[in-house]
This record gives structure tokens, sequence and C-alpha cells, in this order.
């Protein structure tokens, strides 16, 4: 089986739609075929700035979702970031290596700090991309499965790789990028030209998982839609509509065209209706799991200490394997 790695931040109290279709709906599906390996980066999280209880709460709620969107951790290993102390000891070997320049090319860091302001953006937020590289290599993965905004940060991780392999020795798999194409880039629904965000979205352009479900409704009723009354497929001139079939076909596993044979002759308010009614149906019973989950913080904890452990058996491997070919003398 092979084996695949990904990750999601604890830095909001909902993961949004985006999340769930673009990255988590596959997570669920590959670890029926994977090994697969996933983890809540609590250490990414505070590379923006953070409240230290907002954080704590945020990491169950995230794991509690996961669950409930139907990670099994008897299938998977799912696991908290800092319970794993490899991944910023890898971090700052790969830091090592990676050039000034080459993690100042991350669009991700230039439009993060230029929203916060050189001087307020951390050296956290620079390096945040080598500590994603650290977390993906340290479990030897084969694939990635990330949205399409993650592409840039998989290919610094398959450059890093392959540069400390070639200098120290064949250490590391360098991964593949496994990104779903159809639902690669879920849209602001306000904005649809761009990526549906927990840090950019504004409320009515982001549909939460764990908001209300009523409100989740609204929203997609008052999605910006474009000129023009048909129902088309067309990412271009239609990018608000395409949006909605795109979150419509995913959520119901229907296909655009029959989608746009169903709606031939309908309208957006009719398009906009039926996919509120889908979401709905859809969140309605993950937020009563995820419910379930953090009225038992005990049973959440029993299952990340498992996962932790699970986790490390594997990273403390690897880690071990890199000190050695960059040279660290073992302790005696
Ligand atoms: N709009 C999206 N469409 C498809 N996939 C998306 N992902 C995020 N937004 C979309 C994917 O979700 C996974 C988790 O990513 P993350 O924890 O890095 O989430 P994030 O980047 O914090 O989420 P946001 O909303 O994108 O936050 P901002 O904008 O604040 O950074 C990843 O696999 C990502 O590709």
């Amino acid at each position: 089986r092979p084996r695949v790695f990904s990750g999601i931040q604890p830095t909001a109290d909902s993961f949004h739609l985006g999340n769930y279709l673009g990255a988590v709906r596959n997570w669920v599906a590959m670890q029926e075929t994977s090994d697969a390996f996933y983890c809540v980066v609590d250490l990414h999280a505070i590379t923006a700035g953070h409240d230290p209880a907002v954080l704590r709460n945020r990491t169950r709620l995230s794991v509690a979702q996961l669950l409930a969107v139907g990670l099994d951790p008897e299938r998977c290993t799912l696991f908290v970031q800092s319970h794993v102390p490899e991944h910023a000891q890898l971090a700052w070997v790969l830091s090592c290596i990676t050039g000034f320049g080459e993690a100042g090319r991350m669009v991700q860091f230039k439009d993060k700090s230029a929203k916060q302001g050189s001087d307020s953006a951390s050296v956290g937020l620079f390096t945040y991309p080598i500590l994603q590289a650290a977390d993906i290599l340290l479990y030897q993965a084969d694939a990635v499965p990330v949205g399409e905004d993650q592409r840039q940060h998989l290919e610094l991780t398959r450059d890093l790789a392959q540069r400390f392999n070639s200098r120290f020795g064949q250490t590391f798999t360098v991964p593949s990028v496994h990104i779903v194409k159809d639902t690669a880039k879920i849209t602001d629904l306000q904005e649809p030209t761009v990526k549906m965000s927990k840090s950019a979205s504004s409320p009515n352009g982001i549909i939460e998982l764990l908001e209300d479900p009523a409100r989740s409704a609204k929203k997609i009723k008052s999605a910006v839609t474009d000129t023009g009354r048909e129902i088309l497929y067309d990412e271009e001139n239609k990018p608000g509509v395409s949006n909605l079939l795109t979150m419509y076909a995913a959520l119901t596993a229907r296909t655009i065209d029959e989608l746009l044979e169903e709606y031939d002759g309908k309208g957006y308010g009719d398009l906009k209706k039926d996919l509120a009614e889908v979401v709905v149906d859809f969140v309605t019973p993950i937020q009563e799991r995820t419910r379930a989950y953090l009225d038992d913080p005990g049973h959440l904890d029993k299952l990340l200490a498992i996962g932790a452990d699970k986790a490390r058996a594997v990273a403390t491997a690897t880690l071990d394997k890199a000190y050695r070919r960059v040279g660290f003398l073992p302790p005696g």
C-alpha cells in the first residue's frame, strides 16, 4: 500500500467546504487504499499569530471534525503535529539546505506577508513550507493529497528531498502531488475568482461545516452569480455558477454534465435552492457527530495518543537516518 501524508491547520473553529472538498474528502477515500498519515498541524498554526486557549480548542475541534467526516483511527494514523517533536527537528535540517531566495519565491508567503506587513510577518511564516516538507518527508510519503493552492509547496518538498538525497545519500522518498482536479479549488461565494479561504474570505463567501446550516443555505442563495441566465459550466465567464456546480456535483456524486442536463431551462435560483438543501443535508449529521466527539474529550485524547505513538514509530526512524546522514554524532 502506498504511504500518504497530509495535514490541515487548526486555524479556524470550523473547516470550510473548500478544505473538505479539496482535501479532506480525499483523505477519507485514501485511508481505504493507502497507509495514510493525517495530521492536525498546530506548529503551522502559530506562524501568523494566535491565542493559546483558542488554538487548544481549535485543535480539538479539528480532530473532532476529521473523525466526524469519516476518518477512522483504525484505518489511518491521525495525530497532532506537536505531539511528534521530530517534525520541528527535521525542519531545522531541511532549512539548512533551503536557499533564502528559493523560500522567498513561495507565493503563499508573499501573499500573507504582504497582507501582514513585512515587519509583522514572522520568520515562521517564511519557513512554513520547510516545516511542511519535514512533515511529509518524515513519513516517507509516496503521495500527498492537497488542494491546488499547495502545489508550489509540494514542488519545494520534492526539490528538498532530491537535494538531500543527492548530497547525503538516499534518505527520503520523493513524494508525488495528488490533486483531485474536479475540486482542487473551491472558490469564494462572493468573489468566485479567488479560493474560499479561512483567513481571506468574507463571512458570506465561505461555507463552514460547523455553522448553522440555515446560515449556509442563506449564503448559497445569495452567492454571486454571473450575467446571463443560463446554467453553464464555464470557469472563465461564469465562475460563480461553475463553482456552485462543482460543489453540487461533488456533494451528490453526480457529474457536471448530468447536472447541466437536469437544470437545462431552469434558472440560477433553482440551482441555488437545491444546492442549499444538499449542503444542509450534508453538514447536519457531520455537526451531530462532531458534537458527540467533543462531548467525550477523554476518548479524543486517547485516540490522539495512539495516533502519536504510531506516527512517532515512523518519524523517529526517519529522523535518526537523516541525522546520521548529515553527520551528527550519534548519542552514546
Ligand atoms: N478553496 C479551496 N479549495 C480546495 N482546497 C482547498 N484547501 C484550502 N482551501 C481550499 C485545501 O485544504 C487543505 C487544508 O489546508 P490548510 O490547513 O493549509 O488550510 P488553509 O490553507 O489554512 O485553509 P485556507 O482556507 O486556505 O486558509 P488560508 O487561506 O488562511 O491559508 C489543503 O490541502 C488545501 O489545499
